[in-house]
């Protein structure tokens, strides 16, 4: 069983916003929906990717397998700070609720997401190993990005 990062601010806000898209295990582990947290050395395949003030994720990722493990090289090219947050619809709409609330809100602990500085590189891997419906979502949830179009889609082929 996963044991990993413990619940976030962030996790425990979304767990009282979206109760039905989360469910909680035994004590500090974390369960999503969209598949699980994985290491770098895990990773199937690796995909880059880029955040702009363009309001842009550049990434070239039309579709995930189920059961793949990808590593997300994140870069945040603009000059602002940006976001790398994925999910599936229901919780990227749980997250942007939350956002709206506290738009300072961080991830430091959040297995989900990354919060990165202007010019900042980060990771995230992620275990595809849930049937998501229709599609997976990656999206910034910095208030009014994702309204502004900060949002990729990739489908899920089970
Ligand atoms: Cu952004």
């Amino acid at each position: 069983m996963f044991t990993g990062p413990r619940i976030t601010a962030c996790v425990v806000a979304l767990l009282a916003a979206a109760p039905a898209a989360w469910a909680t295990g035994t004590h500090g582990a974390v369960h999503y929906t969209f598949g699980s947290p994985a290491t770098a050395a895990e990773a199937t395949r690796t995909v880059a990717v880029r955040l702009t003030d363009a309001l842009r994720i550049d990434l070239d990722l039309p579709a995930v397998h189920r059961n793949e493990v990808v590593r997300f090289v994140v870069t945040n090219t603009g000059a602002a700070p940006h976001e790398f947050t994925i999910g599936d619809r229901a919780s990227q709409r749980a997250h942007a609720a939350m956002m709206a609330q506290m738009p300072d809100m961080k991830h430091q602990d959040d297995a989900t997401a990354l919060t990165l500085a202007p010019g900042e590189t980060r990771e995230l891997t992620w275990r595809f190993d849930k049937d998501v419906k229709d599609f997976v979502e990656f999206a910034c949830q910095i208030p009014g990005h994702y309204d502004g179009g900060m949002v990729r889609r990739a489908a899920f082929v089970k």
